[in-house]
């Protein structure tokens, strides 16, 4: 995660098969303090929706406009097993369900209209025709 710059990591988009999600939303600058959700669930989430520009590391170089509600409330195990529950708005809110679906093999590509999202599919088979980078 720190590596490639995210805010955020499924343990399952680098091969680890388990229900765990990392999220720091600190600055490149800032002191690193990662947050570990084991077992995320969202428990609820609000009617009123937001939008936020999406980017995804298993999606290289696409960022979309994805609606998503604008708070959730999150019931997950943390680093020490403990039950705890979180309600999150903003980019935290977006970040946590952004993982929260990768644990179900979803991509926010999901979200978008057929037509948005065969345009990043496109434009993702086209980046690795013309690089052969490790993601390749
Ligand atoms: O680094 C990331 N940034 C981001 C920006 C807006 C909404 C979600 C994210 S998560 C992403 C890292 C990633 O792909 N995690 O799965
Ligand atoms: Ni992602």
């Amino acid at each position: 995660m720190y590596a490639a710059a995210g805010i955020g990591l499924a343990a399952i988009r680098i091969g680890e098969p388990w229900r765990v999600v990392t999220i720091d939303l600190g600055g490149q600058n800032e002191p690193r303090q990662p947050r570990v959700f084991i077992n995320p669930e969202v428990m609820w989430h609000s009617e009123e929706a937001a939008i936020y520009m999406e980017g995804c590391l298993s999606i290289p170089t696409s960022y979309e406009e994805v609606e998503r509600p604008a708070s959730v409330r999150v019931r997950y195990l943390d680093i020490n097993g403990a039950q705890r529950k979180i309600e999150a708005g903003g980019l935290l809110a977006t970040c946590l369900q952004h993982e929260i679906e990768h644990l179900d093999g979803k991509l926010f590509i999901d979200r978008l209209s057929r037509l948005r999202r065969d345009r990043v599919i496109k434009r993702l088979a086209k980046t690795r025709r013309h690089s052969a980078g490790p993601m390749a």
